[in-house]
């Protein structure tokens, strides 16, 4: 946020306070005097008749809660939702019926594993919690951007958490699942796999809680006016497209800037550039239960949309940060039982284990059962109860608080038949009580290699990559080689490639699920590039003094046009003096940023591309990085000299003062002056694809 942003914001609060007037205490007694306590003479003790002195101390002694036990870590907006259309054949939840209505909402994106202080680019899943405020009370949709979890049976959520997270013992390690629990317990547990494969693929470090999908996970079920169910499961699809980083650049951002995921939401709505989803379903008529080679209840499996294809609802934009994380990111509470008419559950048992759990860890998080009236929690819709009392009760009922009751004219009465009130569908259950999981669920290895083979070879090649950087943390080597002998069930060729790297014996393989089923394209990244563009891209321009000023501007101009947040970096703060003798303002100052904050880099023409300042460790290593990281690299006039010695061969760079040549993400057109338009388009279209993972000696 802009400083300038932050002094209206200051403004606007004081303006909505009229009395915005002298500081009080907690009982609104005006105080005097803030910096010192009271005390019998200048250097005699302080009194505790100092009221002041102890409520403001006591409060701050007492100003922590308990972070949440997993997604302590995230980052939340509100924005609102809009249906495409009626979607009444299917569901009577009235949000999802009048295209002119907006439901408003407030997210929240989050890690799992790390806690409330750690950094947001780790591999991990992210949360994706949404609750839309409709007119019939408030609808969690509580998902991840991965559309399956690691484990079938909610009773299995305590082992697999304190497995993952930070040993007992040591506490470490922060923020990841590279240690010796997490893969002992995934070495057992092949129910763990599907998710596990999504978990080492670059889903798991998502460039941008903006460019990222969610999914609901479970399959819910749809209830319409007539009482017909259909199952449903959710999917967003962002409208900037599904993008990642790369495991090399996520580790140094989460040194360089722990909270690039977060500053990333927050700058992005500042700056209006406010990010989109679409809300799409996939519908599943309750006579094809039993349709498919996998159970609908399993929650370690997808419905390939290629089967069932994901049908656009509606969308969803986040307009607004939040004035105050605490009263709102932190104390907002999110529950997959929070459902509104026309929304129900199925019997999958992780779902139905999340329905209790949520709300018994927000009575012990958020103080008491009257977390419901804290202002991000609030319905819209209006809250007749009977419930009383308990911690932090802000409300003053008047009247009955039982029910039925004559002295209260019956008040508040149930809604009975007229079509309000929430019916749970009447889905008939019997069963013999039982514990034992069904046999229905037992086929752990099919989508997990579904996965394997709908990813491209960039992909595989990260995730094979990622696997050796998980078990070559962990020092129990027969944990590695019952993972690898795990991974046998996947893919031989994926097994046999980790192994190599993990220093255990290479399995012969051969034990995949079957002749293989064909791939799901909509699982690769590839699958979602986006609307093209370059908005709120980050680009790097390197400058210092002699720079042709005439080119960065004209690039300069033409990249933010496009919608590219670009930033002038030179060896120092304050202005650079170009070439033609004029001031030059820089943006940041090299020792203060690094090329993994950024997604692409320009080297202009002057001094910059001069031999002096090619050899300048800093300079070259910020565009080596770019470069090893697949991202684009654009040169012009002398700059291209700096390109020279860090693009490897077999990446094309101009010789000829007047050609332009685009080759694998690096563009450079060795001609002095302003950069002209085809140097501007290719380049365009190079930081618009992102990544060039086919070039030589990229880093992952
Ligand atoms: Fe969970 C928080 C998503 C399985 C129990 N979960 C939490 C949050 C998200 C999810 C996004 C953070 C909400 C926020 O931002 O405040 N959880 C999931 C998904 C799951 C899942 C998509 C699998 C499909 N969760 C899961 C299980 C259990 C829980 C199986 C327990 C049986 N989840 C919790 C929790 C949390 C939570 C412990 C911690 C903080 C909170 O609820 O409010 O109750």
């Amino acid at each position: 946020m802009t400083t300038d942003r932050k002094q209206e914001q200051r403004e606007e609060a004081r303006a909505e306070d009229p009395a915005s007037g002298p500081l009080t205490t907690d009982q609104g007694v005006a105080v005097d005097h803030t910096d010192d306590s009271l005390a019998a003479g200048e250097r005699g003790p302080t009194l505790m008749e100092d009221f002041h002195f102890r409520e403001k101390l006591t409060h701050f002694d007492h100003e922590r809660i308990p972070e949440r036990v997993v997604h302590a870590r995230g980052a939340g907006a509100y924005g609102y939702f809009e249906p495409y259309e009626s979607c009444a054949e299917f569901t009577r939840a009235a949000f999802l019926q009048d295209p002119s209505v907006r439901t408003p909402v407030f997210v929240r994106f989050s890690t799992v594993q790390g806690p409330k202080g750690s950094a947001d680019t780790v591999r991990d899943v992210r949360g994706f919690a949404t609750k839309f405020y409709t007119s019939e009370g408030n609808y969690d949709l509580v998902g991840n951007n991965f559309p399956v979890f690691f484990i079938q049976d909610g009773i299995k959520f305590p082992d697999f958490v304190h497995a993952v997270k930070p040993e007992p013992d040591t506490d470490m390690p922060t923020g990841a699942s590279a240690h010796d629990t997490l893969w002992d317990f995934v070495s057992l547990q092949p129910e763990t796999l599907h998710a596990i494969m999504w978990l080492m693929s670059d889903r798991a470090i998502p460039r941008s809680y903006r460019m990222m999908q969610g999914f609901g996970v479970h399959t819910f079920r749809f209830v319409n006016e007539a009482g017909r169910g259909t199952f449903v499961k959710f999917h967003w699809k962002p409208k900037l497209g599904a993008h990642s980083l790369v495991w090399d650049e996520a580790q140094e951002c989460q040194g360089r800037d722990p909270d690039f995921n977060r500053r990333d939401l927050w700058d992005a709505i500042e700056a209006g550039e406010y990010p989109e989803w679409e809300l799409g379903v996939q519908l599943v008529p309750e006579e094809d239960e039993f349709a498919f080679d996998f159970d609908l209840l399993d929650a370690t499996k997808i419905i390939p949309e290629e089967q069932v294809p994901v049908r656009p609802i509606g969308r969803m934009v986040l307009n607004r940060n939040p004035d105050n994380f605490f009263a709102e990111t932190e104390q907002v509470a999110f529950h997959t039982a929070n459902v509104v008419p026309g929304i129900d559950f199925t019997n999958d048992p992780l779902l139905q284990a999340r329905n209790f759990s949520y709300l018994d860890t927000q009575l012990i998080r958020l103080g008491g059962p009257n977390f419901t009236q804290i202002p991000v929690n609030r319905p819209i819709a209006p809250v007749r109860t009977n419930q009383r009392d308990g911690y932090h009760q802000s409300r003053i009922h008047r009247g009955t608080n039982y029910s039925e009751n004559s002295l209260g004219a019956g008040c508040p009465a149930v809604s009975g038949a007229d079509g309000h009130a929430y019916t749970h569908y009447a889905e008939r259950v019997d069963g013999a009580k039982i514990r034992r999981r069904s046999p229905s669920f037992q086929d752990h290895y099919s989508q997990a290699a579904l996965f394997w083979h709908s990813m491209a070879d960039w992909e595989k090649e990260h995730i094979v990559s990622a696997f050796r950087f998980e078990l070559g943390k962990v020092n129990a080597l027969a944990v590695r080689a019952r993972t690898v002998e795990e991974l046998t069930h996947v893919n031989t060729e994926l097994a046999q490639e980790v192994a190599r790297g993990v220093g255990v014996p290479v399995p012969d393989g051969g034990q995949e699920p079957g002749p293989h089923k064909s791939a799901s394209p909509a699982l690769s990244l590839e699958a979602l590039p986006g609307d093209g563009s370059i908005r709120t891209r980050q680009i790097a321009v390197l400058v210092t003094d002699g720079v042709d000023a005439a080119q960065v501007t004209s690039v300069r101009e033409a990249l933010a046009a496009e919608g590219a947040i670009v930033e002038a970096i030179a060896p120092t703060d304050g202005e650079v003096t170009g070439a033609d003798g004029e001031k030059y303002q820089v943006d940041r100052a090299l020792p203060t940023v690094a090329a993994v904050l950024y997604d692409a880099v320009l080297v202009p023409g002057g001094p910059v591309g001069t031999p002096a300042v090619a050899q300048d460790p800093d300079a070259v290593r910020f565009v080596r990085d770019a470069y090893r990281h697949g991202k684009p690299v654009g040169a012009l006039g002398s700059g291209v000299g700096v390109l020279t010695p860090v693009v490897p061969d077999g990446v094309r760079v101009s010789a000829q003062t007047g050609s332009v040549v685009a080759d694998q993400g690096v563009v450079t057109d060795p001609a002095p002056g302003a950069a002209g338009e085809e140097f501007v388009r290719e380049f365009t279209r190079a930081v618009a694809a992102h990544r060039h993972w086919d070039r030589p000696q990229v880093r992952i």
